[in-house]
């Protein structure tokens, strides 16, 4: 399945732990098949935590969602992840954006996430790497929802991809 997972880190090393997600991610059954740029970003939510580096990777993988998630969380907790303030700094956060064109609601998980049309450090990443990916929600594509976007905060290019 095409998965598209978004990274965030805004404490300690950011760019060693968004590094880190990808190896971690590679050992557990996600192949990496491309990665983003790495962007700098405001914060959202909570406004008094650090600038955030964010990216988008795109994988493979043989993990139904569950596991992927499960997955998720693993490579999170040997990043020293500490479950703190709610949307409060982090040293990585790996998010489900797309598992395939599969909409899951369930209490645990929802896919598509939530929030992904809303958050500008989500969709530029997406849109470098999955354009033209159509949204199962609303049946945009990833451009069409970055176009109509109404997130103003910041969202600045930093480093180029870590898989290349
Ligand atoms: N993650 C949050 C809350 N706010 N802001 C930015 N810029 N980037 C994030 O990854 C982020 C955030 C909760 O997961
Ligand atoms: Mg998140
Ligand atoms: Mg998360």
């Amino acid at each position: 399945m095409v998965v598209y997972l978004a990274l965030g880190s805004n404490l300690g090393n950011r760019e060693q732990f968004l590094r880190s997600a990808l190896d971690g991610l590679s050992k557990r059954e996600v192949q990496i098949i491309r990665s983003a740029s790495i962007y700098s970003t405001e914060p959202l939510e909570v406004r008094d935590q650090p600038w955030f580096l964010n990216t988008v990777i795109e994988g493979s993988t043989s993990l139904g969602p569950e596991a992927l998630l499960q997955t998720c969380l693993a490579v999170e907790g040997e990043n020293q992840r500490e479950r703190g303030r709610d949307k409060g700094p982090r040293t990585l956060d790996i998010d489900i954006i797309f598992y395939g064109d599969e909409i899951i609601q369930r209490p645990d998980l929802s896919i598509p996430h939530p929030q992904f049309s809303e958050r500008r450090f989500v969709l530029e990443p997406l849109a470098e790497i999955a354009s033209e990916f159509v949204d199962p929600m609303s049946g945009k594509t990833v451009r069409q929802l970055l176009a109509a976007t109404s997130d103003k905060a910041k969202v600045r290019r930093f480093a180029p991809p870590l898989l290349q």
